[in-house]
């Protein structure tokens, strides 16, 4: 039992010193579209902008999308996600934590987690779209050609069938279970 509670408070003393920055961990990507970027788009200019994808899991609790952000060394931009279904104005689902870029953030994959998971149906279609809630820094998602073929960039209201975004999704990996024998159990304390 020590040993248990020793590993739950190094685990919340790591959770606070880390503040409100995201934490990226590991989680079972569903749906992924990964590539090199050939384009480059702001949020703000852009909005709304999204990508469709049709989940094979029925659950999300990620979205990284591949972006950064320019502009001047003084500015820092908000940004979240949302789950959308069936279209980039369709019902909301779910919204993730904000998190918040200081320039310069190069182009990497950017985490964005959820207050609760996300229920998504298999196979219907749902959007991702990235919203810029703060900050006058000029935060912009990375696309590629047409590489993920259950759905389609979003961008302006309208579509590209030529283009998506570069972004993966997926629920948190479950946690790993031991089974202990009371043998185990009991060699702890001898
Ligand atoms: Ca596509």
């Amino acid at each position: 039992m020590f040993k248990r509670a020793v590993l739950v408070v190094g685990v919340a003393l790591a959770a606070v010193s880390f503040g409100g920055r995201a934490l990226a961990h590991d989680f079972t990507i569903d749906q992924r579209c990964e590539d090199g970027w050939r384009f480059l788009m702001a949020i703000l200019h852009n909005d709304p902008l999204g990508q469709e994808f049709v989940p094979q899991m029925s659950s999300l609790d990620v979205v990284e999308v591949y972006m950064g952000i320019g502009s001047n060394p003084l500015s820092s931009a908000t940004v979240a996600v949302r789950i959308r279904s069936q279209t980039i104005d369709g019902p909301v689902l779910a919204t993730s934590n904000g998190v918040t870029f200081e320039y310069p953030s190069p182009i990497s994959y950017r985490h964005f987690d959820f207050p609760s998971s996300v229920a998504l149906i298999p196979g219907e279609l749902y959007v991702i779209e990235v919203i810029q809630v703060a900050g006058t820094g000029n935060a912009y998602l990375a696309g590629t050609s047409n590489l993920y073929a259950p759905g389609r960039f979003l961008v302006g209201n309208q579509f590209s069938e030529a283009e998506d975004l570069i972004f993966r999704e997926g629920p948190t990996l479950p946690l790993p279970t031991r089974t202990s024998t009371w043998g185990q159990i009991k060699a702890l304390y001898r």
